[in-house]
């Protein structure tokens, strides 16, 4: 066992996006794609002795070699220990969790979230900080500006190692511990929620359907479900964690969870449905024959936070992210704590969280969490629903119609145009930002525009600033329409169209979504002439 100092091309894509580096499996699988871009990672830390890293992914197709190459690497630049999930596997929840208790400098997860997987499909790589949360994009950033002139790694010959026993080896002078990926994470949502509440829920026959979508959220929920909550057996479906995600989309929304979606609308039909995604860190939530979205989520958790144990001292403030609706704005109104409008990317919330100024947070994108930890949470949303299910004795239909009927409610829905041309996006996005000057006082459909700006976001903690991250138009009476190119796509580019309606008369509470937002999907290709740049008659996905 030696290490190697061993010569390399750089590689000039390697920039990490809205989280972490995503890339075709085929493309990590060139030579030395992974290993540059985790020198790059570990020259851009510095100085990595003695320091502790947490290393595990969510299963897909190449997470196994790509742990070992980077234990090889990770040895090399003088690590004393590597805890690493049994399989290689770590939700991305899980690791951050991990992180935090062990006192970690940091932790690599592999994963491309709610991409497709398989040897065709995408991988992916981020880096999470010592407080668990995704490095600051001043951080990928300069990871990316040093590979672009690499011109060698440091890694040892050693020979794998195995990965499926748990206990301790040696790379070099590196312990590398291969831990239960479940353990911790479970032990800290037991502090979170009444769990002896939850079980009398389950106890008294309610019933549930958890899909995991083979995905690497199925562990985890077994062992909490089904294990510690006893909830029958067979309550999590699609619980192995397979390679290709077993062909599914492990994006859980009502696209691509359509079987959960229909399950869910029938007359047998459980109490409660939920879904996660590719590494753990989204959820969905599904009533009897009534959708959430995670918009309304998040603001039903916020405005009942205080029937969980963890949150029993009330929230200190709100975060979500700019294009996810205003429904939470609200709630903190009247709860009168604050709420912060981020770009996308739970990488934003890191600081508000570190600095006590938030205690949860969401995105439109199915993501919710809270300052348990530094990620969004998939099973701890699907937790905190069952926690406020058994107080409160109602079904997930009543507490939002009763939140809508305090609070309001926000029609709310996203329109993608999935793989459209690059540099057609790109134009469409410079067509709109030239007109933003002029939109404000406009009159559109049955709107008029108040404000037309393109997001800039300075981060009240440290001041630093994220510019251009999406465009909004926002019309007199609150409703919106916003526009931003993804950042976590691999093929060609992805609009995101972001529409929103404030309704306060709970008499029009129940129209049908498309149905409320018409006017405004009206004003968006109007204003920014979706199907002429894209091609596109209609969005690919609508959620
Ligand atoms: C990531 C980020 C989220 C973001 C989502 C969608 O989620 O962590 O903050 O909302 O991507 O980003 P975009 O609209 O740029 O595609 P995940 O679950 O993919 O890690």
């Amino acid at each position: 066992m030696t290490i190697q100092t061993v010569a390399t091309t750089p590689y000039p894509g390697q920039r990490p996006g809205t989280s972490g580096l995503r890339k075709k499996v085929t493309v990590f699988q060139q030579p030395a794609y992974l290993d540059n871009f985790v020198q790059s990672l570990f020259d851009t830390l510095g100085d990595c002795s003695g320091k502790t890293l947490v290393l595990g992914g969510d299963g897909r197709y190449h997470n196994r070699a790509a742990v070992q190459t980077i234990l090889r690497l990770a040895a090399a630049h003088g690590y004393a220990r590597v805890l690493v999930g049994r399989g290689g596997i770590l939700s991305t929840p899980a690791a951050s969790c991990v992180i935090r208790k062990h006192g970690a400098s940091g932790g690599i997860i592999l994963s491309a979230s709610h991409n497709p997987g398989g040897p065709d499909g995408d991988f992916g790589i981020k880096y999470n900080i010592a407080n668990g949360g995704p490095a600051p994009e001043a951080l990928t950033e300069a990871v990316w500006q040093h590979s672009v002139a690499l011109h060698r790694y440091r890694a040892s010959d050693a020979p794998d190692v195995d990965l499926d026993t748990p206990g301790s080896t040696r790379i070099e002078q590196m312990t590398v511990d291969v831990i239960d990926p479940v353990a911790d994470y479970a032990q800290l949502m037991e502090g979170l929620f009444d769990f002896a509440a939850i079980r009398a829920l389950f106890a008294r026959g309610f019933t549930m359907r958890f899909d995991a979508m083979s995905a690497v959220t199925g562990p985890y929920a077994k062992a909490i479900l089904e294990g510690m909550l006893g909830a029958p057996a067979g309550t999590v479906i699609n619980a192995v964690p397979l390679e290709d995600f077993g062909g599914h989309h492990p994006d859980p929304n009502p696209v691509n969870a359509a079987s959960l979606i229909a399950l869910m609308a029938g007359e047998d039909a459980p109490d409660f449905g939920a879904a996660s995604d590719g590494d753990g860190d989204r959820n969905m939530i599904v009533g009897r024959r009534f959708d959430v979205t995670p918009s309304d989520s998040l603001a039903v958790l916020a405005a009942n936070a205080t029937m969980a144990p963890g949150y029993r001292a009330g929230i200190r403030g709100v975060a979500r992210s700019m294009p996810t609706s205003r429904a939470a704005d609200r709630v903190a109104l009247a709860l009168g704590v604050p709420c912060f409008e981020t770009p996308t990317g739970w990488k934003y919330f890191g600081n508000l969280l570190d600095a006590g100024k938030v205690t949860l947070c969401g995105e439109e994108s199915y993501g919710t969490g809270s300052d348990h930890m530094r990620e969004k949470d998939g099973l701890w949303a699907v937790l905190f629903w069952l926690n406020l299910l058994a107080a409160s004795g109602k079904s997930v239909a009543v507490l939002v119609q009763e939140h809508w009927a305090r609070f309001g409610r926000n029609y709310y829905s996203r329109h993608d145009y999935e793989a459209i041309d690059s540099a057609a996006a790109a134009e469409l996005m410079d067509a709109l930002r030239a007109r933003l000057g002029g939109l404000a006082g406009q009159r559109l459909g049955e709107y008029t525009v108040e404000l037309a700006d393109d997001f800039c976001y300075t981060d009240p903690v440290d001041g630093s600033v994220a510019r251009q991250q999406g465009v909004r138009i926002v019309m007199t009476d609150g409703s919106r329409v916003v526009f931003r190119l993804s950042g976590t796509g691999t093929e060609g580019a992805t609009l995101r169209v972001y529409l929103e309606r404030y309704e306060a008369d709970p008499a029009q509470h129940h129209l049908p979504t498309q149905q409320a937002l018409a006017g405004l999907i009206a004003v968006a290709e109007h204003v920014a002439g979706i199907s002429a740049y894209t091609g596109r008659a209609a969005p690919s996905v609508v959620t």
